[in-house]
């Protein structure tokens, strides 16, 4: 069976690098396909009479490939309209039939664009127009992805503006190539060939941003190495910030805050000391004459070991407004992370980092931006939305996300993390005038799931992350499930788009069912987090435990935070509802509240019985996922059915060793029987406890 599945494996990898069925996941969602007849729009020509200018070079590029690809036949390119349907592309300035057209921009920014469907002297266009270039690049790719989608293109005008500013993608890449959390490969920066050679890919990577709207990308790891400020490395960075710009992609590195010591040969790196201060002048200010439109640095500070203000016991603020400092004399922003914790382990390790920012708020510079995780932990399959979103009244904020899937499953579980996104975005804050948290935003980062791999993401399900990133970074509002359903039709086409989104929906309350239901969360193997290990106890600081964090016993489970006073951290419409077991929603019922086993749920079930059901939940939903993704063979490509279908039975198999792990050790905790008519786990708690992975993807530090 082994042997016949590896050369179906071949024999697709073959045809799929042949022309003939080049579906490896490298287009990602811009496949540009032949359309069927009855969705091609007549566009006979494309008048761009500045097709060398920046960002109008890319939207005419695209638009000129993309449109041959899926119409069949190309669109004559020119300066004058003659025939009698022409898409006509620029802005007031760079084109002639624009500026008499009087389209009337001012309430958009410069990054948005406007698409018209009109008559220009008696021939029917297409006009996609911006105040600037780069919103005219965003209104091609909008243009392009309609037509791809298969859905009519509207028939009046019609307009769209990002929601932020700042919509980054943040790479966890080390400058050895190995990639923190990464499940895709190397690093696709090359650093050992950078600046000399720039591989192809990072254009198309860049191309692959734009269409979904990012405009910011931090090439390297939080976990940082001060080394890539370092002279030779800026000239690195200079290639890769050269060909990302056209795409209107600024570049932004990380900064370890001991740099003034590992590079300048400083004694110190305390932000109150001028010469430091100097140091980070002189290193901006030579970091910007190589690239002007440098964005600025991203800083873990004093969190898991990473240096810091606190080292010489000054705030973050003090820390963040030192390199802030020195950054604005250039332009530059600075976005300083609220994921900490220090070495004293407090109460609640999910009040920290309200406990270290909301009394800071108001002491960081104006190019100061806090970026916070989505909830107060790290990422779990589900988590509250962090305290600090709208408590910080007078600091900007950037809500942080992982594309990487860390504690979803790698890149083989099918998890979409739209559904959880704009789970959090969408959260009322009920704080006064700040109805949701998107509402409080400046941005969004999203830690990237981008490798070397062919595929780019891992896996060809992954990709519809990064597409969600983007999006909901353009439009938070958009929804989950219209995103899916873009990506969906993009990726494999119209005809599956259905099932396809429908797999998706479902995709991510299946993995919080089968690794941590009811509001459980971090209860992962150590180092790597691949697997079940609920059980470790025994790791160096006590808020590094599972057990920790879940407070299983004899008699019941869950975290008291509200006895841990963290609960006071969100605003009182919270308090009441979160505050009591019977009030608060049972996804998050043990997040919130430590309950006995036997605690009776609305359904009239107890907690324990209605955890070992939502395992068991967890693992059929992936299995009915399986069923129904076979059901589409033949009505998606060979290559990416086959893989998909194998990466759906390793998450099966593994979401079963979730659930029967889990279910083991609650067990050797509660002593109860399994409820009626569930099977119990296959192996003892002795076997799954003695499982060990020490290879397992990701789990790098600092290169
Ligand atoms: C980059 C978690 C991850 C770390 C990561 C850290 C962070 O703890 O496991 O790999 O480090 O978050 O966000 O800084």
């Amino acid at each position: 069976m082994v042997l016949f599945r590896r050369l179906l494996m071949l024999m697709l990898t073959v045809a799929a690098s042949s022309s003939l069925l080049a579906e490896d996941g490298y287009e990602l969602w811009m496949r540009y396909r032949l359309l069927p007849k009855s969705k091609r729009v007549a566009i006979s020509q494309i008048v761009c009479p500045n097709p060398t200018d920046r960002h109008l070079k890319e939207a005419h590029s695209e638009l000129k490939t993309g449109l041959e690809a899926m119409l069949g036949y190309s669109a004559k390119v020119g300066e004058k309209l003659t025939k009698q349907d022409g898409l006509v592309i620029g802005t007031a300035l760079s084109n002639k039939l624009i500026a008499g057209l009087n389209v009337d921009l001012q309430p958009f920014n410069d990054e948005a664009f406007v698409y018209l469907p009109t008559t220009i002297n008696g021939k029917r266009v297409h006009v996609i127009t911006g105040q600037d270039q780069i919103g005219v690049m965003y209104g091609a790719f909008w243009f392009l992805r309609q037509l791809q989608i298969g859905k009519p293109l509207p028939n009046k005008r019609y307009y769209s503006a990002p929601r932020y500013k700042l919509r980054m993608l943040n790479h966890w890449d080390n400058l050895n190539r190995s990639v923190e959390r990464g499940y895709a490969g190397q690093s696709i920066w090359d650093w050992h060939k950078l600046p000399d050679y720039v591989d192809p890919r990072i254009i198309d990577y860049a191309r692959a941003n734009a269409s979904i709207g990012i405009n910011g990308t931090v090439l390297t790891n939080v976990n940082a190495n001060a080394m890539v400020l370092r002279a030779d490395y800026i000239q690195k960075t200079k290639a890769v910030a050269d060909t990302l710009r056209p795409y209107g992609i600024k570049v932004y590195l990380t900064a370890r805050f001991s740099a003034p010591i590992e590079l300048g040969g400083l004694k110190t790196a305390d932000p109150l000391d001028p010469q430091v201060q100097q140091w980070w002048k002189d290193k901006v200010a030579e970091i910007y004459r190589e690239i002007h439109d440098f964005g600025g640095f991203v800083v873990k500070a004093n969190s898991e070991g990473q240096p810091g203000p606190q080292n010489y016991g000054r705030s973050h603020a003090e820390g963040a407004n030192m390199i802030a400092d020195a950054l604005a004399l250039e332009g530059g922003i600075l976005m300083w992370r609220a994921f900490v914790y220090d070495d004293k382990t407090p109460v609640d390790r999910a009040a920290q980092a309200y406990n270290e920012f909301k009394p800071l708020d108001g002491k960081f510079r104006s190019n100061v931006i806090v970026q916070v995780k989505n909830g107060p932990i790290d990422f779990q399959p589900r988590e509250p939305f962090s305290p600090l979103f709208g408590a910080l009244d007078k600091t900007p904020a950037l809500m942080e996300v992982q594309a990487t899937k860390e504690y979803l499953g790698f890149a083989t579980h099918l998890a979409y993390l739209g559904t959880m996104w704009q789970e959090a975005l969408a959260s009322a804050t009920r704080l006064r005038g700040k109805e949701k948290v998107l509402d409080t935003l400046t941005g969004i980062a999203g830690v990237s799931n981008i490798g070397s791999d062919r595929n780019w993401c891992g896996s060809h399900f992954d990709q519809a992350n990064w597409y969600a990133l983007g999006r909901l970074a353009w439009e938070p509002t958009l929804g989950a499930e219209k995103v899916a359903d873009e990506w969906a039709r993009l990726t494999f086409g119209t005809a599956v788009a259905k099932p396809v989104v429908s797999m998706m929906i479902r995709s991510r309350e299946a993995v919080v069912d089968y690794t941590g239901p009811l509001g459980l969360t971090h209860l992962m193997a150590t180092g790597h987090h691949y697997g079940p290990g609920p059980w470790v106890d025994n790791l160096g600081r006590a808020d590094w435990n599972p057990v920790y964090f879940h407070r299983g016993d004899r008699d019941g489970i869950g975290f008291d935070r509200v006895g841990a006073g963290t609960l006071k951290q969100y605003a009182p419409g919270w308090r009441e509802i979160w505050g009591k077991p019977e009030t608060t929603p049972e996804n998050l019922l043990l997040w919130f509240h430590h309950v006995p086993w036997s605690y009776r749920l609305p359904s009239g079930k107890t907690v324990w019985e209605e955890m070992v059901a939502r395992y068991t939940q967890g693992v059929s939903e992936v299995a009915t996922m399986r069923a129904e993704w076979a059901k589409l063979k033949g009505k998606t490509d060979a290559f990416r059915h086959f893989q998909i279908s194998e990466f759906l039975e390793i998450q099966e198999k593994e979401a079963k060793w979730w659930r029967d792990a889990s279910i083991a050790y609650w067990q050797s905790l509660n002593g109860l029987p399994l409820p009626k008519g569930f099977e119990p786990p296959e192996y003892t708690l002795d076997y799954y406890k003695s499982i060990s992975n020490p290879y397992a993807p990701g789990n790098t530090h600092t290169g």
